[in-house]
């Protein structure tokens, strides 16, 4: 058992409780959160360790959509135009991939805990990110992906995929959780995604997916025209869209930790049918402004109470994997919203927000909880609790200490 006290405790639990002069109880689960005078007069003995002047406890961040093999990447890829990052993609994805070897991930990944990430949900294509995701102390949602929209390779692809996620699965622990991604409506054939959603259903498996990320999407989803009807022309012949926006999430019910991936042109008809499958939206800033210049309309997901996560997405569309840089980018980027009030609900989508859209018992630092903590030193002090959050974000590049599951990583 180990007690940590703190200038100040951002809980993220369901009240949003803040403690000044906090301290918190843990071994593997949080056994009790509050003031460091209650505790020390609780838990009597036992030597507390304070973090020093302006220090913040919080949970771990948990960036909730990351491509890691495309971790390679800093200035090849196209950005500004969906169509020309796809195409940059299909041009250079082998040697992008080849050149993500395990000890570049590996390195990656230590900057992201460093920079206060304790999970991800890890988006894998080709699987050759597992080794680096289990030699991380970084918890894993392993995202095996499906994609391919041509009915003629369905059998292969689908066989290809089921043998990434066994081997997924065989190394399945506390820390790395299988689960399945779809890639998305345009690029997974209908006949897959049913059948990737009953193995979820069958084995309890979380469920990603991209969905409507750009304006060529929607086009061609709505309607088969736009910038993807050449693409898909030229590389699969194909002159229709498999499927609609509204067909495909259908095909998504009775999943139980189900998230959608940038959602920048969903319809209102769309984000009521995404309440009502209890789904997340995975948040990616920075990719929506680098790929197609759009960005979230969170007010209207606030209005149908769907809930949002944060994600970096990959190096393929950002240049930094820290959950803090994000967070600091969608500070600035949210215009409209009062950056005090918007910083305390985006700590919330960083942390409680990821860990409901993994199934995971973490995210808030309450009793029973996961011990994944973080410690920051502010560079000064806050004289308003109200202005902790937004300081946080503004401050923070590096975490002084990380607890993942109750050990010091
Ligand atoms: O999220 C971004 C943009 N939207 C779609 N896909 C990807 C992103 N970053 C990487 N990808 C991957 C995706 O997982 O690109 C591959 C897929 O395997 C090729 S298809 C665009
Ligand atoms: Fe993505």
């Amino acid at each position: 058992m180990k007690i940590l006290s703190a200038s100040w405790i951002i809980t993220c639990n369901e009240d949003s409780t803040i403690i000044k002069d906090g301290a918190i109880v843990f071994d593997e689960k949080i056994i009790d959160v509050g003031t460091k005078e209650y505790i020390e007069n609780k838990y009597t003995g036992i030597e507390i360790e304070f973090l020093g002047e302006n220090s913040v406890l919080m949970p771990g961040l948990i960036n909730s959509h990351v491509h890691l093999e495309f971790s390679s990447n800093a200035t090849t890829l196209k950005y500004g135009n969906f169509m020309q990052w796809l195409n940059s993609v299909i041009a250079s994805r082998e040697e992008l991939v080849e050149k993500a070897t395990s000890k570049l991930i590996s390195k990656k990944l230590s900057k992201m805990l460093k920079s206060g990430t304790t999970t991800i949900g890890a988006i894998s294509s080709y699987s050759l990110d597992i080794e680096p995701c289990l030699n991380s102390p970084i918890n894993t949602v392993f995202f095996t992906e499906v994609i391919g929209s041509k009915a003629d390779m369905i059998d292969n692809l689908f066989a290809d995929f089921k043998a990434r996620l066994n081997s997924a699965k065989k190394n399945e622990s506390k820390s790395f959780i299988p689960a399945i991604a779809i890639h998305s409506p345009y690029s997974v054939h209908p006949f897959l995604v049913r059948e990737a959603l009953n193995l979820a259903r069958e084995e309890k498996l979380a469920v990603s997916s991209h969905f409507l990320e750009s304006p060529e999407e929607f086009e061609w989803l709505h309607r088969d025209e736009g910038g993807f009807l050449e693409f898909f022309k030229n590389f699969l012949g194909q002159e229709k869209s498999v499927t609609k926006p509204m067909e495909f999430l259908n095909q998504f019910k009775d999943i139980d930790n189900l998230s959608f991936t940038h959602c920048v042109e969903t319809s209102i008809d769309d984000l009521e049918k995404i309440k009502e499958l209890n789904a997340f939206v995975n948040h990616c800033v920075t990719s929506n402004r680098l790929l197609n210049n759009t960005k979230l309309d969170i007010d209207r997901l606030i209005d149908f109470k769907v809930p949002f996560t944060i994600g970096t997405d990959g190096l393929s569309s950002n240049n930094s994997l820290s959950m803090f840089d994000e967070l600091r980018n969608c500070l600035m980027i949210h215009t409209h919203k009062n950056p005090i009030s918007f910083s305390k609900s985006l700590l919330k989508a960083a942390t409680v927000n990821g860990a409901k859209a993994l199934g995971l018992q973490k995210g808030q630092l309450a009793k029973d909880k996961d011990s994944d903590i973080i410690a920051i030193n502010l560079p000064d002090t806050i004289k308003d609790e109200e202005d902790l959050c937004m300081n946080l974000i503004l401050h923070t590049k590096f975490v002084n200490k990380v607890y993942i599951g109750g050990k010091n990583a």
